[in-house]
């Protein structure tokens, strides 16, 4: 169960962040707002939610799920393969220090929070454009020296791993056409989605909750079938930066 999640205000300039969306230009207005039921909702399902000042620096940095990752031993300070985005940790690493003992990523090493997907104690490290090899062979060795288990998983398609794959619960995997075959998600369960709806792929789960992108009637449903608790957050801002529910808090 998570206790805690860490989050960082969108600035103004977010709009300036990394994107390959072509969704149209995205409002400071409705992100604030969408922001705030985010964390809303994370305080509803008992968390008590840390917010960071915007980063006017970091145009991307409110998405502090990839400049981190948090296990319930560790904390790793990753280096982000986007170069812009390489400068976000400053700031959090001072709070995560509070909570857990940091480790770090190394040159020529990157890696990015999106790429890492926790189940349990076992790790699914996305190798992308944003986490190269030397950084998942680093993290990997981190991971063990902390007691938890890990793989590598090549991420052909999408921005990070957790844009296709997320864990649900109940040994249950929500994943894309694409990666549904690899052999390292063979004993789980797993609820494809429909290719109209990959972005959906990009569901939190919460203290037995799940939260998902609203507009996703065919997951949604899917979802809650599975018998658990599904509430649907408007991210459409988000998506428009490439974003999503995962990216905007580190929960522990
Ligand atoms: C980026 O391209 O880095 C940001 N605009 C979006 C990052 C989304 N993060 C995530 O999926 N973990």
């Amino acid at each position: 169960m998570f206790t805690y999640a860490i989050t960082r205000l969108p600035g103004e300039n977010f709009g300036d962040g990394l994107t390959s969306s072509t969704l149209g230009c995205p409002s400071y207005p409705l992100i604030l707002q969408q922001h705030e039921a985010y964390r809303q909702a994370l305080q509803d399902l008992g968390l008590e939610v840390i917010v960071l000042p915007a980063e006017s620096a970091y145009p991307d940095a409110y998405f502090v799920e990839d400049p981190a990752i948090v296990t319930s031993k560790i904390a790793v300070i990753t280096r982000p393969g986007a170069p812009s985005r390489q400068g976000e940790e400053l700031t959090l690493e001072p709070i995560l220090k509070q909570f857990r003992s940091v480790v770090h990523i190394c040159p020529p090493g990157t890696v990015e929070g999106g790429d890492v997907l926790m189940v349990e104690n076992h790790f699914f490290i996305g190798l992308s454009d944003r986490t190269n090899k030397e950084g998942a062979a680093q993290l990997a060795k981190l991971l063990e020296e902390a007691g938890h288990t890990s793989e590598t998983v090549p991420v052909a398609s999408g921005l990070h791993l957790k844009s296709g794959v997320n864990y649900v619960g109940k040994n249950t995997l929500l994943v894309t056409n694409s990666l549904a075959d690899y052999p390292g998600f063979a004993s789980y369960n797993k609820i494809l989605l429909d290719p109209d709806e990959e972005y959906a792929a990009n569901t939190l789960w919460v203290n037995d909750t799940l939260l998902t992108p609203k507009g996703f009637p065919k997951t949604f449903a899917k979802l809650t079938s599975l018998g658990v608790r599904v509430v649907e957050l408007d991210v459409n801002e988000v998506q428009k930066m490439d974003g999503g529910l995962t990216c905007m808090s580190l929960r522990l």
